[in-house]
């Protein structure tokens, strides 16, 4: 079982581009669970897929719940079914590599994880760092791959400026330019990447 932490801005589109991805993997034949805080614009209700299992954990605004939640929401989601993969949808708020250091020491077998994804929207993200609040750059410098969503609509200059900005503030992550309403050549690959790479993985470019 291979869990897929997915952070990001608010709206960014993490809930598109992870429904997305639970599709493909679906169609393989895979068997995935999503496990969300809060529904924002888009919402998980409409996923018909046999294959694709959701569940919500509640109570998730204070750090310590949120981990506390995640993990019996965990437990319980891989009691019944043996998924092969779990989606996690985070708040922007909380740190993935917290979540993965308590999530690591529940013993579940076979549990692997996946490159941590952080999507940013490049219309709406401000090249500045003073301007950024600091959990922001927590959260870009914790990513293995950060995608840069929404970039069937996005100006080529600003998406080069965040680009530039995203490699100054992680040098070690894979940089993917992705349209989560129109999947690319670049969303197979962060496809690709999440089967086939694990969550140290450092020798990667974009
Ligand atoms: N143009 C464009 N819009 C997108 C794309 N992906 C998502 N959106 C839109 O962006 C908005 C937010 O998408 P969500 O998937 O709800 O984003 P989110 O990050 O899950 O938002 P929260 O859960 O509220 O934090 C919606 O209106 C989506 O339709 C994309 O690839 N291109
Ligand atoms: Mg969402």
């Amino acid at each position: 079982m291979k869990i897929i932490i997915i952070n990001g801005f608010p709206g960014s589109g993490k809930t598109t581009t992870i429904k997305e991805i639970a599709k493909s993997l679906a169609e393989e034949g895979k068997k995935v669970v999503i496990i969300f805080t809060e529904e924002g614009e888009v919402s998980y209700s409409d996923i018909k897929n046999t294959n694709i299992i959701t569940k919500e954990v509640i109570n998730a605004c204070v750090p310590c719940s949120l981990r506390f939640n995640l993990e019996s929401t965990l437990k319980t989601a891989t009691s019944g079914s043996n998924p092969d993969f779990v989606i996690i949808e985070l708040l922007s708020s909380a740190s993935s590599s917290q979540i993965k250091a308590s999530l690591e020491p529940m013993n579940i077998p076979d549990m692997s994880f996946a490159p941590v994804v952080n999507i940013v929207d490049p219309k709406t993200f401000i090249t500045d760092i003073g301007k950024l609040p600091k959990f922001v750059i927590d959260r870009i410098k914790e990513a293995n791959i950060i995608c840069l969503n929404k970039t069937e609509s996005a100006k080529d200059e600003k998406i080069r400026d965040v680009k530039e900005f995203l490699h100054n503030a992680n040098p070690d992550s894979t940089i993917l330019g992705i349209s989560a309403h129109k999947p690319n050549e670049k969303f197979k690959s962060l496809l690709d990447q999440l089967l086939n790479n694990d969550g140290r993985m450092r020798d990667m470019k974009s």
